[in-house]
């Protein structure tokens, strides 16, 4: 981006067209656990509202697993964060749920599990749209893509891959680290790259929910049809939006 005022236009720009979610408080600071301190929408405490229908992603997810998927998995994670921030004293006026994840090896077992299934959530249907035939990125987020990984279908198979390996519940991502590069890693559970606990750090520009609740309905054992139909929801212009916020 040339100068300030054309990457806050596109950045409005861009979160405009993505919903509820990425609108709020575009600007605060936070830390992406490498020193660097870079301007994202935060992501609320609460459940923002579904930025689609539950049947908008047929058929790659069907309207049963998302409205489960939102209603009660989700919805749970927001519920226990709440319980969670209640019982260990936070502040939320004076915190940011990513500030949390940076430091939550100083919280319970329980904050961890919610603060990042709830982070997770509110990311993953973002990142997320109506399924698109050819559907990829574009722009400074390609040639990104493309400097580090050699080929859009060469990120493609390393991210479906890691996503593929991830034993038992977990996300796979495309992140940002505190080099400016980008990486594709995966956590277990609900940990997510913001953690301080993560093992390999960085800011989430997109990530992947392989818990079973995710596909089961649809897919059954069937993991990695689901992760190759995934692609033809990713909403690059979501991604592309958080990239020129960190990058
Ligand atoms: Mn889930």
């Amino acid at each position: 981006m040339s100068t300030n005022n054309t990457t806050r236009r596109a950045f409005i720009s861009n979160t405009a067209k993505v919903g509820i979610g990425a609108m709020v408080l575009p600007g605060v600071l936070q830390s992406c656990g490498n020193n660097a301190a870079v301007a994202l929408p935060t992501v609320g405490f609460q459940q923002a509202a579904l930025p689609y229908a539950y049947n908008a992603l047929e058929p790659v997810i069907d309207a049963a697993t998302m409205e489960l998927h939102y209603t009660k998995h989700a919805a749970s994670y927001a519920s226990n964060l709440k319980a969670a921030l209640e019982e260990e004293n936070v502040d939320v006026s004076k915190n940011t749920l990513e500030n949390i994840l940076a430091t939550v090896s100083k919280y319970s077992t329980k904050m961890r599990n919610n603060a990042g299934g709830h982070y997770n959530h509110e990311l993953f249907w973002q990142m997320m749209r109506p399924a698109a035939d050819q559907n990829a990125p574009a722009g400074d987020l390609l040639a990104a893509i493309e400097h580090q990984f050699n080929s859009f279908d060469a990120f493609k198979s390393q991210f479906t891959e890691a996503a593929k390996s991830t034993f038992g519940s977990g996300w796979a991502w495309l992140i940002i680290d505190g080099k400016k590069q980008l990486q594709i890693t995966s956590t277990p559970n609900q940990d997510n790259p913001l953690m301080d606990v993560a093992a390999v750090k960085g800011t989430p520009l997109l990530g992947l929910d392989v818990w079973e609740h995710a596909y089961y309905l649809n897919y059954q054992n069937r993991r990695p049809e689901y992760i190759e139909k995934w692609w033809s929801l990713v909403n690059w212009d979501y991604v592309a939006s958080r990239y020129a916020a960190v990058k």
